[in-house]
């Protein structure tokens, strides 16, 4: 039996292996999603982005552990090398997967950003396509949201959550990052702590005029991960936004849209491999770029040479 036929089977071990595969770009990893895909597209894909240290992987832990009780079964991806569930050493007061069960109905993985050479984005969206056709319902994708490559994660969601905290600035520096243009949903976690209100009414405010010209309302959900409240109106919250989508058509559009962007992905991964070859086979490289640097050419000419020099394969 190949690992394809024992992943299909719902062996975890399979899934972990084809993960990997998936992950390092390993020879045929290719042929693996094309095998994938097809029976991928049924799980529902969250995701939950906000500042370093705002409860994202407590409130993917609360989350899941909702799910679960309901019978579901869920894959989590955590993109980030700090993340609890990675189990890091050093963080001895957070969140710790363990006291997720061990039956199979979830699994847990992490992705490293560091060190990684690009293409994260693209990986991440691979492992989900492998999770998916699995057969989990739900996959909860972790990132931090900070720079370009999470967002871009993002995009491989269904629904957003974004997860703020009551500390001053936050919603400031939401709107700076990004982060409200690509949340469906608000949770202010660590709504314990003074200052949540200060936050909801700033975000309430913010949203007043998004929420005039469109049907989805963008609730802004006070949670509390260390004391499991509010965690069933977040899953009301996601699953209300499933279903406004749903009806208005901009689920299938945004799947669709992201299909699209994962062609021009390929391809432009493939023109570029072509590329680099083409170049690496020009020997007079050095040639080209002493006539550009001594005026004899120039990079436009140059380069619309060596574009004709070998016929694409
Ligand atoms: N007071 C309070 N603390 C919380 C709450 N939720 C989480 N925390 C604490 O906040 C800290 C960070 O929580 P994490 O879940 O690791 O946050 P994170 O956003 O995943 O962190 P990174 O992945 O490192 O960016 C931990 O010490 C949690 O116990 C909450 O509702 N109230
Ligand atoms: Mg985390």
């Amino acid at each position: 039996m190949t690992v394809l036929d024992k992943l299909f089977k719902g062996e975890l071990a399979a899934l972990a292996r084809i993960i990997s595969y998936i992950e390092n770009r390993d020879e045929g990893y290719r042929r693996l999603l094309s095998r994938l895909y097809p029976r991928s597209g049924k799980a529902l894909k969250i995701g939950f982005t906000g500042p370093p240290g705002a409860g994202k992987s407590s409130l993917v832990n609360c989350v899941a552990k909702k799910l679960l009780a309901d019978g579901k079964q869920v894959g989590i991806i955590a993109v980030d090398p700090t993340s609890p569930f990675t189990g890091g050493a050093l963080l001895g007061d957070r969140v710790r997967m363990s006291d997720l069960p061990t039956d199979g109905s979830v699994y847990v993985r992490s992705m490293a950003t560091r060190g990684s050479r690009g293409g994260l984005a693209a990986a991440t969206g691979n492992v989900t396509v492998a999770l998916d056709a699995f057969g989990f319902d739900y996959i909860l994708i972790e990132t931090v949201g900070v720079g370009q490559v999470e967002l871009d994660i993002i995009d491989t969601c269904d629904t957003v959550v974004v997860i703020l905290v009551p500390e001053s600035g936050d919603a400031i520096q939401a709107l700076k990052a990004g982060l409200m243009e690509i949340a469906d949903i608000f949770a202010i976690n660590k709504a314990d702590r003074p200052g949540a209100k200060n936050i909801i009414a700033a975000l309430q405010n913010m949203l007043e005029i998004k929420r005039e010209q469109s049907e989805w309302k963008w609730p802004v959900i006070p949670t509390e991960a260390i004391n499991n409240k509010n965690i069933d109106e977040l899953l009301a919250g996601i699953l209300a936004h499933v279903e406004c989508t749903r009806k208005s058509g901009r689920f299938e559009r945004h799947r669709r849209e992201q299909i699209r962007k994962k062609i021009f992905n390929i391809l432009e991964s493939q023109l570029n491999a072509l590329l680099h070859d083409r170049l690496v086979d020009v020997s007079d490289l050095e040639k080209i770029v002493s006539d550009i640097y001594s005026g004899k050419s120039d990079p436009y000419t140059a380069s619309e040479e060596l574009f004709k020099l070998a016929p694409m394969k």
